[in-house]
């Protein structure tokens, strides 16, 4: 039984790489950069998002695919940021794949793009395991989910170029340890770059704009 599973595993991840692979290669035919954002539910990535497009716009050409479970909720935010957005519904999946962003990328004028943004569902497990054909991954880790998230879901952090240290306007009021987090990241993952935000209050959010800016413009 626990074999089946295995091997059924297997064939989906395998049937899913494939799919990526001509989605990566259909990026790079069109000179598109693509971030696949993931992190917990709540962490912040479409505030982040709204923050980072304020930076972004007008320098990059961008647009974004927001995967949720149900709800347009976060494509309407994005929108009124004025750029392109996609909304993918998973009716319950906790990832995207990379069959639905070879179905979304059917609506999107991929030449007229420098950087395209896919914004995960809400979850720090799934979304590692499904390669969607991005260039880079980046994991949003809210400073009210606790240091131990690192160690404790390993393969996110393994696979993100960088980390977004959130909400650290509210360290003072959680025991969020976080010379402690930066050690487990960089033990994990020790070029992963770290970026402390508050996107109330506006910290880090120019560092990690010009990050992003310099993975794609090449
Ligand atoms: N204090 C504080 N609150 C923040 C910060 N960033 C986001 N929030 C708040 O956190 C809540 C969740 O933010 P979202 O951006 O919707 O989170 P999300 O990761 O996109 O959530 P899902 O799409 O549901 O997974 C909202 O109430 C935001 O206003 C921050 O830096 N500091
Ligand atoms: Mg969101």
């Amino acid at each position: 039984m626990i074999e089946l599973e295995i091997k059924l595993m297997k064939n989906i991840l395998g049937a899913n790489d494939e799919i990526a692979a001509l989605n990566r290669k259909l990026f790079a035919e069109r000179g598109v950069a693509v971030m696949n954002l993931m992190g917990s539910p709540g962490s912040g990535k479409t505030t982040l998002l709204e923050q980072t497009l304020r930076r972004i716009v007008g320098r990059l050409r961008v647009a974004v695919i927001e995967g949720d479970l149900f709800t347009a909720k976060d494509a309407e935010r994005i929108e009124r940021a004025g750029v392109d957005v996609i909304q993918i519904n998973t009716a319950g999946g906790c990832h995207l794949d990379a069959a639905m962003i070879q179905r979304a990328c059917m609506s999107l004028n991929l030449d007229a793009l420098d950087l395209l943004i896919v914004e995960n569902v809400g979850n720090l497990v799934c979304p590692a395991e499904f390669d969607i054909g991005e260039n880079f991954k980046a994991v949003v880790l809210s400073i009210t989910e606790g240091d131990d998230k690192p160690l404790k879901y390993p393969l996110i952090f393994k696979e993100s170029a960088a980390v977004v240290l959130n909400k650290i306007d509210l360290l003072e009021f959680t025991n969020f340890d976080l010379p402690s987090a930066r050690q487990d990241l960089t033990t994990l993952h020790p070029t992963i770059k770290i970026f402390e935000t508050s996107c109330t209050r506006g910290d880090g959010l120019d560092d990690w704009a010009a990050w992003l800016i310099g993975r794609t413009v090449r």
